[in-house]
């Protein structure tokens, strides 16, 4: 499923994030920046040793990432040329800042991306496997987020990519709200 929102082709694609041929991938990492499982670990595992490799160089200058933070590697064997690692909130209750630190994870991605001159991006849905932040209030900030970015800062093109077809139906869903008029 495909739209235009003024200079931004926005896609919902059901599938696996490491076979997209985007500029960038995002990937939903935690702060050690040191792998992981569910999509972190595919990322990895498809990517190859080198993009652990950048992150260890990262994670020695910096610390690692904290939560709402984005840092940039290349791709390794991935079909993109960069990964984008950012690190989502684990939900407890939505009072601990939650929603915040999800919109700070969507946003920081898409500005270092920017800054990067990366203007195809792909992105999972963040925090909303292991982290167990629901999907429907997820979907809500990542769809907000990426529409008040593109309303100030050009990008061509942004894709979700859901892994399951249940995801894929609350994001069409979500996205209906939030587009309303497109
Ligand atoms: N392509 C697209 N989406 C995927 C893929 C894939 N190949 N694999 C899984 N997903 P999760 P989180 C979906 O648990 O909740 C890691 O261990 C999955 O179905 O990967 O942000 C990190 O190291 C779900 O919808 O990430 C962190 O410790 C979504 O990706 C922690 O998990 C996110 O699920 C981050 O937790």
């Amino acid at each position: 499923m495909e739209f235009i929102y003024g200079a931004t082709t926005i896609k919902l694609v059901q599938g696996d994030i490491t076979k997209q041929n985007t500029t960038a991938i995002v990937n939903s990492a935690n702060s050690t920046l040191l792998g992981g499982g569910g999509v972190d670990g595919a990322i990895h595992r498809a990517g190859g040793p080198k993009i652990l490799e950048e992150c260890k160089v990262i994670r020695a200058r910096y610390g690692g990432c904290d939560v709402g933070e984005a840092v940039i590697t290349t791709g390794g064997n991935l079909p993109s040329n960069y990964v984008i690692h950012t690190v989502g909130p684990i939900w407890k209750d939505g009072k601990h800042k939650e929603p915040e630190l999800l919109t700070n994870a969507y946003r920081n991605s898409l500005k270092l991306a920017h800054k990067n001159n990366i203007d195809t991006i792909s992105f999972p849905s963040i925090s909303t496997g292991v982290y167990g932040y629901p999907i429907e209030k997820a979907s809500i900030i990542a769809l907000n987020t990426v529409k008040k970015f593109i309303d100030e800062t050009d990008f061509k093109e942004i894709r979700f990519i859901l892994f399951s077809k249940k995801d894929f139906d609350i994001y069409l869903k979500s996205v209906k709200e939030i587009f309303k008029s497109h």
